[in-house]
């Protein structure tokens, strides 16, 4: 009997692998102006009001509003080779770390503690650890008393796609408006090496087959979606040696069927998390790899370069987790106080320090005058705000930004381990910091000691510390300044950095 993508018409297939005619409803039309590097002037003011505190969608917002998600969706309706089922979903959250699996009730306490600890936290996602759409009941039953009790909080989810068409309607009735979809090909034969299997209309499919089936679902989901001006981003996992050329592919479908966001995310394969790429030394990519497919993926649509690839239960900002405060046991002994204004008055505060550090980047941006063609990394550390206001030894990750005579662009974060845990192991440290961040000219910090000062130098790495509590932006854009001058006079001699190392692993509360 022939299998099922036998059967399917050689048109239908066709509509799975090519663009489809362009079905965005809303959005933006030119580069610099759309995804989430793009400002509120850069919008349609309905697509602003939806991405202006959600930390994911804007870049510019992770610097000031966190997320939280729930572990209310344990089961998932297939395998990816880069997941061990036993620990949680990799796409969202980091394989080897057990979730505490919440009922709906327990999931909407913990938001409402949450909300009333945590003023900044704007957006609840239902993201695993399996997938929400294979637990519908759960999920929705959590948006719906979120809903009902924070309606200020907008609701997020995140789905491999599989189940996604037969749940759009309910997904709009709940108004859930921002959808991830992750979606690592749209070739069955890739597919085949990414997916063992999937099961489907309570059968279960393999290989090329299963790929097919599932590649026709997302492609309608998403279409169904953004017909309706649901925002939707797309997740891909960058596998090296598998999908990583065919990632471009799968930018120009997404692009051209509605997709607003296109996150492209190193595969985590650490042979400890148990999956099958970890097991059968698949790597990751490294930090110049990465960069170089998000660059050629730029076009219309913008990358997400900001994901932490988060736990299926974190809390925070994206730069951290703070979810070991709010275990089950503990919000169920809180008392919640959810007060609406409070909130309402805490992020008219945000807002107003966003305003001023927009102007400071934009007064700064006007001196910056030269097409010098020169384009620099660096490394800033920073605790959120949009401030450089870590020291270098408490630094847990870099945000690294790319400075040109555009200005300063966000292109990704550096985790690394404390240096300043003291004792054994500091050299080590440091060591494995210069190799997290040595595509990188130089290092803002608030404070430095002098010993990693004297080697990040040696490294040709140049520590900055006099921009200590100022704005990110303004602070490297002027530094650039002084950079391009000191080349031109000869002082220094601009010199291309190396690769750098990308770490395992997302977010936990360790
Ligand atoms: Fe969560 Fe995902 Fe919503 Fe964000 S995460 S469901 S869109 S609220 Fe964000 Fe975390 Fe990356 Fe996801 S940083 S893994 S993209
Ligand atoms: Fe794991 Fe998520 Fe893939 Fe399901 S969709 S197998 S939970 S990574």
């Amino acid at each position: 009997m022939p299998d099922l993508a036998q059967q399917q018409s050689a048109s239908s297939l066709l509509r799975v692998l090519q663009p489809a005619v362009q079905t965005k409803k809303e959005g933006c039309d030119s580069k610099s102006k759309c995804g989430s590097a793009a400002g509120r002037g850069d919008l349609a003011p309905e697509v602003w009001e939806k991405i202006k505190n959600h930390p994911c969608y804007s870049e510019e917002a992770h610097h000031h509003y966190a997320r939280m998600h729930v572990a209310v969706a344990p089961a998932c309706n297939l395998q990816c080779n880069y997941c061990n089922r036993k620990y949680d979903c990799s796409n969202e959250s980091r394989p080897g770390v057990v979730s505490e699996k919440l009922t709906p009730e327990q999931a909407a306490k913990k938001v409402l503690a949450v909300a009333s600890t945590i003023p900044q936290m704007t957006v609840l996602g239902i993201a695993g650890p399996g997938d929400p759409l294979a637990n519908p009941d759960k999920t929705f039953r959590t948006f719906e008393m979120v809903s009902n009790t924070a309606p200020d909080i907008k609701l997020c989810l995140s789905t491999n796609g599989l189940a996604l068409p037969d749940y759009v309607d309910k997904i709009q009735r709940f108004n859930v408006d921002h959808v991830t979809i992750t979606i690592n090909t749209i070739d069955p034969e890739i597919g085949a090496e990414i997916y063992p299997w999937i099961f489907w209309k309570h059968k279960r499919y393999t290989g090329k087959e299963a790929a097919h089936i599932l590649t026709e679902r997302q492609m309608q989901g998403l279409e169904m979606l953004t017909e309706r001006g649901i925002l939707c981003k797309v997740n891909s996992v960058m596998i090296p040696g598998i999908n990583d050329r065919h990632l471009v592919e799968v930018n120009k479908a997404v692009k051209s069927r509605g997709a607003f966001l296109h996150n492209i995310m190193p595969l985590i394969s650490a042979p400890e998390h148990g999956t099958v790429f970890g097991l059968s030394g698949r790597r990751g990519p490294s930090a110049r790899e990465l960069k170089a497919l998000q660059d050629s993926c730029e076009g219309e649509m913008n990358m997400m370069r900001h994901c932490r690839q988060c736990r299926a239960d974190a809390v925070g900002l994206l730069g951290e987790d703070r979810s070991a405060e709010f275990s089950t046991e503990k919000v169920m002994a809180m008392e919640v106080n959810y007060d609406l204004e409070a909130r309402q008055a805490y992020q008219e505060k945000v807002e107003r320090e966003r305003e001023a550090k927009t102007a400071a980047k934009r007064s700064e941006l006007e001196s910056l005058t030269g097409a010098s063609g020169i384009k620099v990394t660096v490394a800033i550390a920073t605790k959120g705000g949009g401030r450089i206001n870590e020291h270098f030894g408490h630094v847990k990750e870099f945000q690294v930004y790319e400075l040109s005579t555009e200005g300063a662009k966000f292109v990704g974060h550096r985790r690394v381990d404390h240096y300043c845990k003291g004792g054994e192991g500091a050299e080590e440290i440091l060591e494995t910091t210069i190799r997290a961040i040595n595509d990188c000219a130089a290092v803002f910090v608030a404070k430095i000691g002098g010993c990693p000062k004297d080697t990040l130098t040696q490294a040709g790495i140049e520590p900055v510390d006099k921009y200590a509590l100022e704005f990110i932006e303004q602070s490297a854009i002027a530094w650039f300044k002084e950079y391009v001058a000191k080349v031109a006079s000869g002082e220094i001699r601009h010199i291309a950095r190396g690769d750098a190392d990308i770490r395992q692993g997302a977010y936990t509360a360790a």
